[in-house]
């Protein structure tokens, strides 16, 4: 909750104003947020000061401000919100990709960027981190882009437009930018007097959404609920199940929301894959007169195989963040969390759907086999337990892992719709970061890892003990898999050793271990599960050697792309 702004006691027993850099911290810090990730510049100084004399926010310097972005983006999906802060230009421009990615999947980071004084500006001074055009606007409509909305702060504006952007962005849950010139930020604060705006529900609206959900689920012969990410993004897990016990129909995921309620539920009926989905779970979806969609799921080429299988939209009612939408009908302002909430309360018209839970796969192979894909996706899932939080990296490793079943209580984070290779790395850092009470487990391929490696350094220096699993199979595995040819030279990669990354990258007692056969990785997986730090293991798998899923696609490409013409 937002506080007055403050006058501060000095130790010289004078009275010091707020300054609108610590104003924004402290304000922050009320949005649930502790960690701020970034990359210190000279015009970001006055944030990165406020966040390292702040009490309740630490400083957690990344390598570069992309990884800073994905790793925010990482924390925000557990914490609800994440604030990053990066300098004018050079920083926020490398961290739009992760910023951007993080609108796309509905995550909430604060992106708060030092500028240049406002003196210069006003001036046209020809400043560093410019184009040399004493231009200082250049750069903030990028960003904004990146963001659901954004602010440029001065002195006056600071307490009414941070009240604004934290209600528009809890209100999209989406990032916000929040610009500050370097001299403004070290002004006091003007004070105003404005309370910290929560969004809820008109309730005539939710009355009239309601009414025509439980009259359409009262005339529908079956009923299908996909409870979307989004849910997950809000912390609405516990809220979404109450809702679906309390109707009792089948609900289904997409790959974007594995495990968002745990997959041996006897309400649940599978993932939705559109053609590739299981028979029965095809059936429940397609042939359901009705299609409860809480949150909104997203369904792109890569959740629904390519746009495969038949969806008939006509026969959804959405429940967005802030809308219900029936058709082309649209009741706006009603909340997501209020609509579980009156779900939860009507009541099932048959008993509950009781689905044959599935049991994990079978761990297969000899301790002298070489490494499998075969073999090892059951083993991941014999490895994650209740408690841990996977981090699934774009690539094959996440073919291989989204259609295992996974333990209950396990919570899978992935980038599937914006699929930006690099972010699980620093992504799992900020999970990490987030909530220490469960353990982060890394699931990626070397070529993705290659991009955004060097913030294993930062786990190890703030303490954040993931257990890392890199696949290494010579090479982009997944492109190799979708082209004719898979011996394109761009499909291949620099070989590191990357067993070696985290002493190299200052990890102290880390357990690190190589491995190439199925006794190896059984040893190694028990330590790194034993072990009191991180873990980093890397594994090495056959160049073609390829989970299910991608095999399947590889065996469709004119289907999936065409033929040529
Ligand atoms: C930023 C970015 N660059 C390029 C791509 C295209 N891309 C998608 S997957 C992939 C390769 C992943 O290789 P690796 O991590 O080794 O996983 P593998 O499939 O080999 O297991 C690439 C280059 C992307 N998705 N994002
Ligand atoms: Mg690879």
């Amino acid at each position: 909750m937002n506080k007055p702004v403050r006058q501060t006691d000095t130790p010289s027993g004078t009275v010091k104003a707020v300054s609108v850099a610590d104003y924004i911290v402290d304000r922050l810090a009320a949005e649930g947020i502790d960690h701020c990730f970034g990359v210190a510049g000279d015009y970001v100084f006055p944030i990165c000061d406020a966040v390292d004399s702040s009490t309740k926010v630490k400083w957690i310097g990344c390598s570069n401000e992309l990884n800073a972005s994905y790793a925010a983006d990482g924390y925000a999906r557990i914490r609800g919100a994440a604030m990053l802060a990066t300098t004018y230009g050079v920083g926020e421009l490398s961290a739009i990709n992760g910023v951007m990615g993080a609108k796309a999947e509905r995550s909430l980071v604060f992106h708060v960027v030092g500028m240049p004084s406002y003196q210069n500006q006003r001036v046209h001074k020809i400043a560093h981190h410019t184009l040399g055009d004493g231009v200082f606007g250049n750069f903030v409509n990028l960003s904004a882009c990146a963001a659901c909305c954004h602010a440029v702060i001065n002195p006056e504006n600071c307490v009414v437009e941070m009240e604004r952007v934290i209600a528009e962005a809890r209100r999209n849950n989406q990032p916000a930018y929040i610009a500050v010139p370097s001299d403004y930020a070290l002004s006091p604060v003007a004070p105003a007097d404005v309370k910290p705006i929560v969004p809820r529900s008109n309730p005539a609206a939710l009355q009239k959404a309601m009414a025509i959900i439980a009259e359409r689920i009262k005339n529908a012969k079956s009923v299908v609920a996909f409870p979307a990410f989004t849910i997950a993004r809000l912390g609405l897990q516990k809220e979404a199940q109450r809702a679906i016990e309390a109707l009792g129909f089948p609900f289904v995921t997409t790959l974007m929301e594995k495990c968002l309620i745990g997959e041996g539920h006897p309400q649940f009926a599978g993932m939705y894959v559109g053609a590739t989905s299981e028979p029965k779970t095809r059936q429940i979806v397609e042939g359901a007169d009705l299609i409860l969609d809480l949150g909104g799921v997203n369904l792109n080429d890569i959740t629904t195989a390519a746009y495969s299988g038949q969806l008939d939209l006509s026969r959804f009612i959405t429940v967005g963040l802030d809308d219900v939408r029936i058709g082309d009908q649209v009741i706006a302002n009603v909340r997501l969390e209020d609509v579980l909430s009156e779900l939860a309360k009507l009541k099932p018209s048959s008993a509950p759907y009781k689905g044959k839970p599935q049991g994990l796969a079978p761990v297969n192979g000899s301790p002298s086999d070489k490494i499998t894909m075969a073999a090892l996706y059951p083993r991941y899932a014999a490895f994650l337990r209740g408690g841990d939080t996977v981090v699934l990296e774009t690539g094959s490793s996440s073919l291989g892992v989204t259609p295992t079943i996974l333990p209950d209580g396990v919570r899978v984070e992935a980038q599937v719709l914006w699929g930006s290779i690099g972010w699980a790395t620093p992504a799992a850092f900020g999970v990490a970061l987030a909530d220490p009470s469960r353990r982060t487990i890394l699931i990626t391929g070397e070529g993705s890892h290659q991009l955004t490696a060097n913030d294993v350094g930062a786990m190890g220096r703030f303490g954040a003990n993931v257990i890392v699993f890199v696949l290494n199979n010579s090479g982009y595995l997944i492109e190799r898999a979708l082209e004719e040819n898979p011996n394109w030279t761009y499909n291949d990669l620099a070989p590191w050793n990357y067993a070696e990354l985290p002493k190299a990258l200052g990890c102290v007692d880390w357990f690190t271990a190589r491995v190439t056969t199925l006794g190896e990785l059984d040893e190694a997986m028990k330590s790194a599960r034993a072990s009191k730090t991180g873990a980093y293991i890397e594994i090495i798998g056959g160049k073609m050697d390829m989970p299910p899923a991608l095999a399947f696609a590889h065996g469709q490409l004119k289907a999936m792309y065409g033929d040529t013409p």
